[in-house]
């Protein structure tokens, strides 16, 4: 309890027992199925399922389930809810918000045995899967058959696809594909009491009353457990080109990405936005030799998809001749090939793992109008700077404040990299960060979602009548509160 003040184990919820523990053992059938902390000492296999990818947010759970069919997610659920056991459920455990991990004893449920491709029409393009498809190897699979999964993320080696339908993942390329809110077709979900939801429709139109898909897209397993999904997946482009620029300033960014828009129109996949900050962090942990000579203070990565690289490429290189020409954009790198496109990727995809080096990293994943976007950066270091927290030595908790993200989205990645996580750290950002964006109308969380993280901030971004409809609609879905609880509803 002393990780999480102000936060008290609801007395509700049933302290778990060898007859509970005997009951999901009898039902899941096989030892793998179970990890039992009730019975047995199992603190160390229980460890990855209480702890996140930052080692930010530890959780106290003593039994973790894995269900292997819907109808094993719909038993699990219905018991929970009789017994008023809580539960969390759990994808490949690699949310930024602290939204996976228990707070006290909630069971997890993780999701990675459901892993099967059910199906793929290569005439519509519509991919049926469960929910614990690892994102990457779902991506592989339309890819063979010429498609591409319509979201791409750093995560995507351990991400599963039912985690990103709950986060609402925005990603690298929401710019190309749009939002999960549209290329999710259909879903299966199991709510609270056990009932299955089937809404698995793998057809684009479907105007017959209410959406209720769309209300599991971005709950956070507030809602129940999506078990199954039907995802519309893209062509897949046979003609990619990446290129980075070196930029002046960040009104030159501005002016790059509104010309990408402009002359590479319906071929731009992508318009990444990297700091230097961020760039010298990535180069200090990992090595190597840069992409471009010099040093920028910004960064753009522009991608272009399309079908035919010679008028892609006549294009790109316009654009560059006229970029260059006009001085907008003061260096740039065009990748000659597929090693060199992951290459150049590597520096913007490289940059969550790598800022953690030092010890741990403050996160804001945020919306503001793009004019405006990057100015937080230079507020959030000038108020850490100005009271003394940040500077090179290890009395210092602060390493360094940068900003990344994805420009084409006008969401931002505020980040502060410290040595250690400390309270005067917190005070100096928090609620400083959520007042600045409010002032702009932006959002505090563009797509990651809340979580723990920002459970008490919620206020910032939506008003009282929306947090009330929200609240309405959990206690419609989930009257009992057994559905990943303490967390930001
Ligand atoms: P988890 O972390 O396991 O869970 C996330 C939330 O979903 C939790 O609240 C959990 O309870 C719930 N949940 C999981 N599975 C289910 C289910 N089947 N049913 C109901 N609820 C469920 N995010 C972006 O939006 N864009 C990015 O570009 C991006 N890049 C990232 C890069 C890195 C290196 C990392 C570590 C993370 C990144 N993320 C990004 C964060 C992102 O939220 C996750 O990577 C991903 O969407 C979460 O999937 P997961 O399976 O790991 O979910
Ligand atoms: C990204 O865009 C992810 O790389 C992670 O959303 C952002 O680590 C972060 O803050
Ligand atoms: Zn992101």
């Amino acid at each position: 309890t002393d990780s999480y003040p102000g936060l008290t184990r609801d007395s509700r919820f049933s302290q778990l027992t060898p007859e509970h523990v005997a009951y999901f053992k009898q039902l899941l059938g096989q030892d793998s199925a179970v990890i039992d902390g009730i019975n047995a000492d199992a603190a160390a296999d229980i460890e990855p399922f209480n702890e996140d990818w930052m080692h930010k947010y530890k959780g106290q759970c003593r039994l973790v389930l894995k269900p292997g069919s819907t109808e094993e997610v719909s038993k699990i659920l219905r018991y929970c809810n009789e017994k008023m056991l809580a539960v969390v459920p759990q994808g490949g455990n690699t949310g930024l918000v602290g939204g996976s991990i228990p707070v006290f004893d909630e069971i997890v449920i993780s999701m990675g045995r459901m892993n099967t491709i059910h199906s793929f029409d290569e005439m519509s393009g519509s991919l049926v899967l469960d929910a614990g498809c690892i994102l990457e190897v779902a991506d592989q699979h339309v890819a063979e058959r010429g498609y591409i999964f319509p979201l791409d993320l750093g995560a995507k080696g351990s991400c599963h696809v039912g985690g990103n339908v709950s986060t609402n993942a925005g990603g690298l390329r929401l710019l190309r594909y749009g939002s999960l809110h549209g290329s999710v077709l259909g879903m299966e979900a199991v709510l609270p009491d056990g009932t299955v939801m089937n809404d698995m429709c793998t057809l684009r139109k479907n105007n017959t009353g209410y959406d209720l898909k769309q209300l599991f897209i971005g709950a956070e397993g507030t809602l129940g457990i999506i078990t199954k999904l039907v995802v519309q997946c893209a062509q897949r482009s046979p003609a990619v080109n990446v290129a980075l620029f070196g930029i002046e300033s960040y009104e030159k960014a501005q002016r790059a990405f509104r010309e990408a828009k402009l002359q590479l129109s319906e071929i731009l996949s992508a318009f990444e936005l990297m700091d230097g900050t961020s760039q010298r962090l990535v180069h200090q942990v990992r090595g190597g030799t840069r992409p471009l000579e010099n040093d920028y203070p910004f960064y753009c990565l522009i991608e272009t998809s399309g079908s035919n690289s010679e008028h892609d490429y006549e294009k790109l290189e316009k654009f560059l001749e006229d970029v260059m020409s006009n001085e907008v954009i003061a260096d740039g790198v065009v990748a000659q090939d597929a090693t060199q496109i992951k290459t150049l990727w590597s520096w913007r995809e490289g940059i969550t793992e790598c800022i953690g080096h030092w010890g741990g990293t403050y996160k804001y994943d945020v919306s503001i109008p793009l004019s405006e976007m990057y100015l937080i950066v230079h507020d959030v270091k000038a108020r850490l700077s100005e009271a003394g927290l940040l500077g090179e030595t290890d009395d210092h908790p602060v390493v360094d404040v940068l900003g990344y993200g994805h420009m084409g989205d006008s969401n931002l990645h505020l980040n502060i990299a410290v040595r250690r996580y400390d309270k005067e750290v917190e005070k100096v950002l928090e609620p400083y960060v959520y007042e600045w964006i409010e002032k702009r109308q932006g959002s505090i969380s563009a797509e990651h979602g809340l979580g723990l993280a920002k459970k008490n901030y919620i206020g910032y971004s939506r008003n009282e009548t929306m947090i009330g409809l929200m609240k309405q609609i959990k206690t419609l879905y989930d009257p009992n509160g057994i559905m990943n609880p303490y967390k930001y509803i």
